[in-house]
């Protein structure tokens, strides 16, 4: 039910203000336009996008967040015409060189336990660990999804 919810409140199509990008950036990663989606209730979703420049594959393994009891790292897919969410285990990998966008729709991080539902303009702040132990703490946006940014 609380999936079902989300995903309602994901398709909503109302158009905020346009929000000034930021990314943050750690050796030879940089995170793109960390941000969340306005919430009701105790579950978020989080975005983000992540850039390899190293010559190296790197993995995100887990986030956390003050803000949340647990985050979660999760694909949506469409199958038989039903949304579903699963678990990633392994974590997102990035190749050398390349980009890889979580966006509504697809991977995305999943905010469990939320202290208080998320409001437009919060800030929200998301330690991104990766596999060789790197560390990266980013600053989410919440914001109202954009249609722009709702693909599947
Ligand atoms: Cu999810």
């Amino acid at each position: 039910m609380i999936k079902r919810i989300l995903i309602a409140a994901l398709t909503a199509a109302a158009i905020a203000g346009i929000a000034a990008a930021h990314s943050f950036t750690v050796g030879t990663l940089k995170i793109g336009h960390p941000w969340a989606a306005v919430t009701t209730g105790q579950v978020g979703a989080a975005y983000l996008s992540i850039e390899n420049s190293g010559d190296k594959p790197v993995r995100l393994k887990s986030a956390r967040t003050p803000a949340a009891d647990s985050v979660e790292i999760h694909e949506m897919s469409m199958t038989d015409g039903i949304m579903r969410m699963r678990d990633l285990p392994d974590g997102v990998r990035v190749d050398p060189g390349a980009k890889v966008a979580l966006a509504p729709g697809g991977i995305h991080l999943m905010l469990k336990g939320l202290k208080q539902p998320l409001a437009e303009k919060d800030k929200v702040p998301l330690t991104l660990t990766f596999e060789d132990g790197t560390e990266i703490e980013v600053e989410l946006h919440v914001q109202i999804p954009k249609p722009d940014e709702h693909k599947h």
